[in-house]
């Protein structure tokens, strides 16, 4: 078998994805998806114009040698365009090796370790009270694990709470919008956020936390000390991460788990986190860490040092990589738990999709390759819209991590 040809397609329903479909001379295509939210276009000029060219004539059963080839062969390695650019790559080649082979692409990452992949769903509010019926609302659904954040006094907005009513979406239409941010009031407003929403569900439901990287080590430390009443399965990128040394000081002050690596994109972001054991779960995921070739090695690198997974999930992850996700999930054994954030009726329609949720897990399905498949009619309804991630100033004015 060879791959024939390639092409980006570009759709925004409700959102920006950049997909690539890459199709064989025996009739049989993958879906890979290469969306960097808010750098959508510089990732489809990295396939179109220097990947795709390169493809053309090669067998797509050659998933290792063809990622090497990208990586190495391009003497520039790393960074998110270019790993998120060979994740579409790699994502699409495992689809079309398992449609070839007529088996879900969990068979070929050592096949079922597991009946079901737990995940984690967002509640929010703009008050305290406000998240405590978002949670519950979550529970009724099933989930069994819920990440909360809630609005406080002090900010006008904090980070995975909307604006107004209706879903969360980090990305806005137009130029990059500007929040305030004051760190006081949030290290204050934290703790009591979960003293409540524990008083209310019990122990029996697992809570986790993103901080977002807006803390120094030390107030990181601080608050992990303090949430250790309320039992949280993770608190999420406390700091910055690209200075890894920085999480040795949180761990040495707190037993709250840790989580980060969604901004990561190769095993050399987070080698000094597992190797030292300064983390408890990796976030990177397929699409932004080079596809399932390259996480195969962080997830089995990370295994030696009692580091589990739990991805990304946001809904600038294209259903294509939730599939890729799942099916990884099921196969690995040092899985943790996978973020669900789901997706736009409008987006589920452009990406039909064979997996499932039940009862707080998702399910791959059973059908040949990823079991996405997009609809390119109807996602040529959807043009592309320029959208940015929010920026962060201080109350003087100083720019912020957001
Ligand atoms: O594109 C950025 C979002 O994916 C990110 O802000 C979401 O932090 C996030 C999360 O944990 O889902
Ligand atoms: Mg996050």
């Amino acid at each position: 078998m060879k791959i024939r040809n390639a092409f980006v397609n570009i759709t925004s329903p409700g959102r920006n994805f950049v997909t690539l479909k890459i199709e064989t001379d025996e009739g049989i295509y993958g879906l890979g998806d290469g969306t960097l939210n808010g750098r959508e276009l510089a990732v489809a000029s990295y396939l179109s114009d220097h990947l795709i060219p390169c493809l053309i004539g090669r067998d797509p059963f050659q998933t290792e040698d063809i990622w090497q080839y990208l990586y190495r062969g391009a003497y520039w390695r790393r960074g998110p365009v270019t790993m998120a650019s060979i994740a579409a790559v790699d994502v699409a080649l495992w689809d079309i090796k398992g449609k070839a082979l007529n088996t879900p692409v969990y068979n070929l990452l050592g096949g079922r370790s597991r009946q079901g992949v737990m995940v984690y769903a967002h509640a929010n509010g703009k008050d305290i009270t406000h998240a405590i019926e978002d949670v519950e609302r979550h529970r009724q659904l099933g989930y069994r694990a819920i990440r909360v954040q809630s609005g406080f006094s002090g900010n006008k907005s904090t980070y995975g709470v909307p604006k107004a009513t209706g879903r969360y979406e980090p990305a806005e239409r137009g130029l990059p919008s500007e929040y305030d941010w004051a760190t006081e009031p949030y290290l204050r407003h934290v703790p009591k956020l979960f003293e409540r929403v524990r008083d209310h569900f019990g122990e029996d439901l697992h809570l986790l936390h993103d901080c977002h990287h807006r803390l120094t080590p030390i107030e990181a430390a601080g608050l992990g000390k303090e949430l250790e009443p309320y039992h949280l399965f993770w608190i999420e990128d406390p700091v910055p991460a690209e200075f890894e040394e920085g999480y040795r000081i949180i761990r040495e002050h707190t037993t709250t788990p840790i989580a980060t690596g969604e901004v990561f994109n190769s095993i050399w972001d987070a080698h000094d986190l597992i190797r030292n054991q300064w983390i408890d779960y990796i976030r990177m995921t397929i699409v932004h860490g080079g596809g399932i070739t390259h996480l195969k090695k962080v997830a089995d690198f990370a295994a030696l040092y009692h580091v589990r997974t739990g991805f990304h999930g946001a809904t600038d992850l294209s259903p294509v990589t939730m599939a890729a996700a799942l099916h990884f999930n099921t196969a690995i054994n040092n899985f943790g738990i996978q973020e669900h954030m789901p997706h736009s009726e409008e987006t589920d329609a452009v990406f039909s999709h064979n997996y499932t949720f039940k009862d707080g897990y998702m399910f791959p399905g059973d059908a040949p390759g990823l079991g996405v498949d997009l609809d390119e009619n109807l996602a040529a309804q959807y043009p592309y819209q320029r959208a940015y991630l929010p920026i962060n100033r201080k109350l003087d004015g100083t720019l912020a991590d957001w």
